[in-house]
């Protein structure tokens, strides 16, 4: 799977036409495409601080300084990521705002499998391949605007990196997964439609909107049932068995001291048979 010998992929730049038609065909959905950028999720935070409305999507073709979470870094070799930020401006009560980042993971999977990968989310957001590799990461930052909190959701696809382009062990891309890539700009156009459309369900759903998401979110969570390691942001870890995903989006977990719940963490899916 992670031979040497996959198909040199393609590399050209993101079609900013295609783009634009996309704009004109769905008015929820509008795209600002910079050539690089550092972070498209600052790009963002500055346009939703400036008054820019739901929809949004910054792109960079190449993002020189990605961020990850808590500070970590989310690196893509020119020509080979799909790079986004998607200005949301969401009306659902505060205490759902937690599910926002799950929203996001679960759609961006559902959009992968759809494009012929087997696609799922490890708790909360980590989109892997083949319930293995993490071939997408997500970033959801809240920010305070003029006219209330908006998100801003980051997305970072891996899609024609070779092998060894790869930036760490745990990670894969379309390309090596194979078979081929599609290009880049098929890809974010999938996603992008995917989350918006995921997220405008959740919206008009209401409580019971919340309820299928997590139905929906648990059934194809990668986590659930498993053997985990969970590093908390404080420090410290736990240890024992994923066994739910409660109503607030938090992760259960069944350890030899009683029962956790986990609203935050870096969740390590450990095996039966190795370290
Ligand atoms: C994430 O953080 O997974 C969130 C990544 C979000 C990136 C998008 S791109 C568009 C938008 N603009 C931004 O500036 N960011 C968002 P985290 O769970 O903390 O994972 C980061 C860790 O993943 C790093 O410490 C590396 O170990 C690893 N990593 C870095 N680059 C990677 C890549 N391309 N693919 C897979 N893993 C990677």
């Amino acid at each position: 799977m992670t031979s040497g010998s996959t198909p040199p992929p393609t590399r050209g730049p993101l079609d900013g036409d295609r783009l634009a038609g996309a704009s004109d065909l769905t008015p929820d959905l509008s795209f600002e495409l910079l050539a690089e950028a550092p972070s498209t999720n600052e790009v963002a935070a500055e346009r939703a601080r400036a008054g820019a409305h739901e929809g949004l999507v910054v792109v960079a073709d190449h993002q020189s300084s990605g961020r990850g979470r808590l500070d970590r870094t989310w690196e893509t070799p020119p020509g080979t990521a799909v790079t986004f930020s998607l200005v949301l401006r969401p009306t659902v009560p505060p205490a759902s705002w937690p599910w926002l980042p799950l929203l996001v993971g679960h759609n961006v999977a559902k959009a992968i499998t759809a494009l012929g990968h087997d696609a799922n989310v490890k708790w909360p957001n980590d989109v892997l391949l083949d319930g293995e590799r993490k071939v997408a990461g997500i970033l959801v930052e809240r920010v305070e605007t003029p006219t209330g909190p908006a998100a801003i959701v980051g997305v970072g696809i891996n899609v024609a990196m070779s092998a060894d382009e790869l930036p760490v062990p745990t990670a894969t891309s379309l390309a090596v997964a194979g078979p081929g890539a599609p290009d880049r700009t098929s890809v974010l156009l999938a996603v992008v439609a995917a989350v918006r459309e995921g997220y405008d369900v959740w919206q008009a759903g209401g409580e019971q909107g919340t309820a299928r998401l997590a139905a929906s979110y648990r059934s194809n969570c990668a986590t659930l049932g498993r053997d985990v390691r969970v590093e908390l942001p404080g420090g410290g870890e736990l240890l024992g068995r994923a066994t739910d995903i409660d109503d607030d989006g938090r992760l259960v977990v069944a350890t030899a001291d009683g029962t956790e719940r986990v609203g935050a963490g870096d969740v390590i899916h450990v095996r039966a048979t190795s370290a």
